[in-house]
């Protein structure tokens, strides 16, 4: 645990200090991922998920320029609720700290955040990645480059299938990211259970992931993260007719209206949630909850080692 500019809610200080197991969670997918009033609900049932298994969740942003790691009751509201919440990747922290804004925190700044405070597992919805026509916008979540250096499990349906699948992958190889999947072999698209490409490894069992996460650590030779891919069953994804058609609808409405770089993923989604009318949002939903639920029994077993 470290106390530099960070304030901790009182129940994650009190379970960091007593080496309980804790959980981050990330508020970008509330703010900007998940139309209102949905978001503040999904957010409690994120946190209750966690605690359902057994963990403190520590859900992490900035109110009033001041970075929080376990918002409480209140500041999630604030963060869920008003109007002008900035999304804050990594370079953004300290201007919006200095300026004294509100805002929630990408993968990438949650991760950085979570690490920093010592908590060794993060659960989210989907990672950002590399983005279609990337080769000409250069648009390449900074989520990437973050996770190359920052020593976190990161809990996800892999990266959303409005991204080009197969170049994140290849990113996350060159940047030295691991990558498991939990209970499968295909890495995961989000909406969809099968992103369509294989992983070289697959996990078992939360123990066994905090064992990988044992050994990282032992071997103090890779600063990164370990990406812990968890798809939706077969049974519970997104229709991928439906799915297919509306991505194609929304990537055409987004070169019409010419939306580029940190909204490109906030207006894809919200498409995707009033396009299927609400049916992207239910399996988005299932989706972190999951992964909460997931991400708190890693965190049990990687406690239960020490
Ligand atoms: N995945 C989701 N919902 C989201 C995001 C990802 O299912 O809201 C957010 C995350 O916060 C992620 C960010 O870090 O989108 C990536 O944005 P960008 O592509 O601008 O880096
Ligand atoms: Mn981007």
């Amino acid at each position: 645990m470290n106390d530099f500019q960070i304030r901790y809610g009182a129940e994650a200080a009190e379970a960091l200090r007593a080496g309980r197991p804790v959980v981050a969670c990330e508020s970008t997918i509330v703010s900007h991922g998940l139309p209102r009033p949905d978001n503040l609900r999904v957010a409690r049932e994120i946190e209750q998920a966690v605690r359902d298994n057994g963990a403190v969740p520590a859900t992490i942003g900035m109110v009033g320029g001041e970075v929080v790691v376990g918002l409480d009751d209140a500041q999630l509201t604030r963060l869920a609720s008003t109007d002008g919440v900035a999304k804050l990747s990594v370079r953004d922290l300290a201007v919006a700290a200095a300026t004294g804004a509100d805002g929630a925190t990408t993968v990438a700044a949650t991760s950085a955040l979570a690490a920093a405070a010592g908590i060794p597992v993060f659960a989210t919805g989907g990672l950002g990645g590399v983005h279609r026509e990337a080769s000409q916008t250069f648009d390449e979540s900074a989520d990437l480059t973050t996770l190359a250096r920052t020593p976190i499990a990161v809990v996800c349906a892999g990266v959303k299938s409005i991204l080009d699948v197969g170049a994140t992958l290849e990113r996350l190889e060159t940047l030295g990211v691991g990558v498991v999947g939990y209970r499968t072999r295909r890495f995961p698209g989000f909406f969809i259970t099968d992103g369509g490409f294989d992983l070289d490894w697959t996990v078992e069992s939360p123990e066994q992931i905090a064992a990988v996460l044992a050994a990282r650590a032992a071997h103090g030779v890779q600063p990164g993260a370990l990406v812990v891919a968890n798809p939706l069953p077969a049974d519970e994804q997104l229709d991928p007719a439906l799915h297919d058609r509306t991505l194609a609808d929304g990537l055409a409405r987004l070169a019409a209206d010419g939306i580029t770089g940190k909204a490109v993923t906030p207006f894809l989604l919200a498409h995707f949630h009033s396009a299927t009318e609400g049916a992207s949002l239910a399996v988005n939903v299932r989706i972190i909850l999951r992964n909460a639920a997931l991400a708190a029994r890693i965190a049990v077993a990687a406690a239960e080692r020490t």
